[in-house]
């Protein structure tokens, strides 16, 4: 979709706010990887056969587009995904994690401050001892904020529960944004496990019919 003469993006997820400036990220020495990433420790992941860190967040990317335009990623992605729907839990970021194993430069977490760090996502691998060097930087000093998770972590939730929510509604205060009402209703913990279940089930049916087609 972008011109050939784009070689490189900056992607950040929309469910973010920006706190410092972001030209470290821009001039960035890839050293000749496809992208720089954040890793990440969700259970999920480990699951998966991911050990940390392995895997990474994709909600905050510097991406070498000439390296990515290389990798058929929209090929191998569309085959890993009819051939492992069980391990698309988290959608593109599991194909991209796929596509690209082992050709990504880890960020420092402050570049994707995610709320495991502020004690709220239980879906992480917490058996940890301590926080290391990285992630204790990026609770002081964040550059990127990543409200990733479900209802209670978004902001613009009036019942979030995120300690840095205020950054995200001083933002929306300069925005068209401004007067439009938070959202009062944040998702049950029974929905997202509905969800959940609805998912792990829908899986395992393409799983069985795909076996049947063989
Ligand atoms: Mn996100």
């Amino acid at each position: 979709m972008l011109p050939q003469s784009v070689e490189r993006v900056l992607f950040i997820d929309s469910d973010t706010t920006v706190t410092a400036s972001l030209t470290p990220l821009w001039n960035l020495d890839l050293q000749g990887k496809a992208l720089a990433a954040v890793p990440e420790h969700r259970i999920s992941c480990l699951d998966h056969g991911y050990n940390y860190p392995d895997y990474f967040n994709a909600g905050v990317m510097v991406a070498d587009l000439t390296r990515w335009r290389e990798s058929n990623l929209l090929e191998r992605g569309r085959q890993y995904a009819i051939e492992h729907p069980d391990r698309l839990r988290h959608w593109d970021q599991d194909i991209l994690n796929h596509v690209f194993k082992g050709d990504w430069l880890p960020l420092e977490d402050r570049w994707n401050a995610c709320p495991h760090l502020f004690g709220l996502n239980a879906d992480y691998d917490l058996s940890r001892e301590s926080l290391n060097e990285s992630e204790s930087e990026a609770i002081a000093n964040p550059a990127i904020v990543h409200f990733a998770g479900p209802g209670p972590i978004k902001p613009w939730n009036a019942r979030c529960r995120h300690p840095l929510k205020d950054r995200y509604l001083q933002a929306k205060k300069q925005t068209p944004w401004a007067s439009t009402p938070l959202d009062d209703l944040p998702l049950p913990a029974w929905k997202q496990k509905f969800d959940n279940t609805v998912f792990q089930t829908k899986c395992i049916l393409r799983r069985c019919f795909a076996k049947k087609l063989d």
